[in-house]
């Protein structure tokens, strides 16, 4: 078949030679198709191939290689919150279960948290970039004896970028600093991370030592991480709990009576 995409240069051999006959509008039409059918799937092909390696150099630990990679995928068009979703996250997922079954030891985590994190400081500010909207203010923290701050991150990140201001108070926060904070900070929301089931019980001491403060009836408190559920939310006191940061978002405008 004769591929002509109607826009050939003078030097292009099918227009030089007369041996062509010319192209019919609707063979034109059929063959532009063709030629925009075959890119769409070299590039499906080709974000597919981001996507693997991403997700391949997440769980080896490559954090060298995940910036280029995440660069090329934002350049073919992918949209950050894709490349977060599709490939990043599920990596981590899967470096979970690689720790769990005894294939993995802390020293992998390690290096996969790296190479999340790479990726993060790439696409973080496309992800945060479009806040500024001033919709209310949420202190966060992970709690005492829990390291884990990735999700936690990732949930500031997406509170930022959905117009809220958020103040990160990092891992292995005592209570007594998440009760400073709200004093300082009078934030509407107190969000409270814990991946650690052992680090768990802190969210009930967390909300406790906000509540002795006299501070529980000015602040909402939402809940998170791979330790916490609905149950557990319920179980220590919390009034909402969030699976992931798109939830997060989510709850926290449902909680402020943002209908957006
Ligand atoms: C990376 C990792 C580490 C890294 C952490 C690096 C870092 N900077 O965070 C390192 C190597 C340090 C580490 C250490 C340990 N880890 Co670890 N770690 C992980 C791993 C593989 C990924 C976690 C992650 O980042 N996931 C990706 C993010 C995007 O998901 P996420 O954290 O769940 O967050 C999402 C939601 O939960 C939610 N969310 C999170 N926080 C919040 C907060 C709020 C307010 C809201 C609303 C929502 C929300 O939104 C997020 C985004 O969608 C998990 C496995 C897993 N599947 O979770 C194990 C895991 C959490 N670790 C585990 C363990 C056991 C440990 C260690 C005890 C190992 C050891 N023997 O030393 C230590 C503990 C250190 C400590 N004191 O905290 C266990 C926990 C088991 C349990 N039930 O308690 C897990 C589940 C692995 C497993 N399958 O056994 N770890």
């Amino acid at each position: 078949m004769r591929f002509n995409t109607g826009g050939g240069s003078a030097k292009s051999p099918e227009l030089r030679s007369s041996e062509f006959a010319p192209v019919e509008a609707g063979e034109r039409v059929i063959t532009t198709r063709v030629v925009a059918q075959q890119a769409k799937r070299a590039s499906k092909e080709h974000w597919d191939e981001i996507l693997d390696g991403l997700y391949d150099r997440t769980i080896d630990g490559l954090d060298s290689e995940i910036a280029n990679y995440v660069e090329e995928g934002l350049a073919l068009g992918m949209e950050p919150k894709d490349i977060l979703f599709d490939s990043l996250i599920p990596a981590l997922t899967e470096v979970g279960h690689l720790f769990e079954e005894g294939s993995y030891f802390v020293p992998e985590m390690l290096l996969s948290a790296r190479a999340m994190n790479a990726g993060m400081e790439v696409l973080r500010p496309l992800i945060a970039g479009s806040g500024g909207l001033d919709l209310g203010r949420i202190v966060i923290g992970t709690v005492r004896g829990d390291v884990h701050n990735i999700g936690k991150n990732l949930c500031c990140t997406m509170l930022e970028g959905a117009g809220f201001d958020v103040i990160d108070l990092g891992v292995n926060t005592e209570p007594e600093a998440f009760v400073a904070a709200v004093e300082e900070h009078a934030p509407q929301i107190v969000g409270i991370s814990a991946l650690l089931t052992t680090a768990a019980p802190m969210i009930g001491t967390t909300i406790e030592a906000v509540q002795v403060a006299g501070l529980r009836d000015k602040v909402q408190i939402l809940v998170g991480g791979a330790a916490v559920s609905s149950a557990t939310c319920a179980y220590y006191g919390a009034d909402a709990y969030a699976g992931d940061a798109v939830t997060a978002v989510t709850k926290t405008k449902e909680m402020l009576g943002i209908n957006s």
